[in-house]
């Protein structure tokens, strides 16, 4: 692994995103990409905007400690228990950012067709200015940031394969992120977001 890039660092607004290329080796990500995409039990999603359910190109699971549920834009996912293969890379985000992750929403683009709108990481069930980080497995794809408020992004990222970003801070609460449509990009790619959840 290379040292993590400081992406953004902004002390006076409390946030900042780092970004660690090689964080997991080539060969131990394509096996880690070809669990997933053998094993987890990816369901489309069809999360309310505007208040109508509309489903969407992206699929996602979602593993996590026992009893765990996550809710986000009116859909509700049950944590499947961890798989080693998952548990390892917990334990290993719990030691290299001290932080209690618990759960792991997993996305799976099937192809550049697929994205994510401009959205925060903030909802009820996370622990407040606690990290996120997101591991990159499979088609290289952009990572933007923008201000909540709206305006162009701030920042866009390539997310290679094994690449490691971490949004820390307040981060969740003063910026949006998404992660656009490539209609040229026609391999997979699978994110995992390791999130901490709020006590109680
Ligand atoms: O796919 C990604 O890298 C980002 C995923 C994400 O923003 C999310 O799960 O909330």
């Amino acid at each position: 692994m290379t040292q993590p890039l400081v992406l953004l660092d902004d002390p006076a607004r409390g946030y900042a995103m780092t970004l660690a290329h090689g964080w997991l080796a080539p060969e131990a990500a394509d096996a880690l990409l070809a669990w997933l995409l053998a094993h987890a039990p990816f369901e489309r999603e069809s999360p309310v905007i505007f208040g109508r359910a509309v489903t969407v190109r992206r699929a996602s699971c979602a593993y996590g400690d026992e009893g765990l549920r996550y809710r986000y834009s009116g859909l509700r996912r049950e944590a499947l228990r961890w798989p080693t293969e998952l548990e390892r890379l917990r334990d290993r985000l719990r030691e290299e950012l001290n932080a209690p992750f618990g759960f792991v929403l997993c996305n799976h683009y099937p192809d550049g067709d697929a994205g994510l709108g401009w959205h925060a990481d903030d909802e009820p069930d996370l622990a407040r200015d606690a990290p996120v980080a997101a591991l990159s497995l499979g088609a290289e794809r952009d990572f933007a940031v923008r201000l909540r408020e709206g305006g162009p992004a701030i920042h866009s990222a390539p997310l290679p394969h094994g690449s490691l970003v971490v949004m820390s801070g307040s981060f969740q609460r003063v910026l949006h992120h998404r992660v656009p449509v490539r209609r040229r990009c026609r391999e997979p790619r699978v994110s995992l977001t390791f999130r901490c959840m709020r006590e109680g």
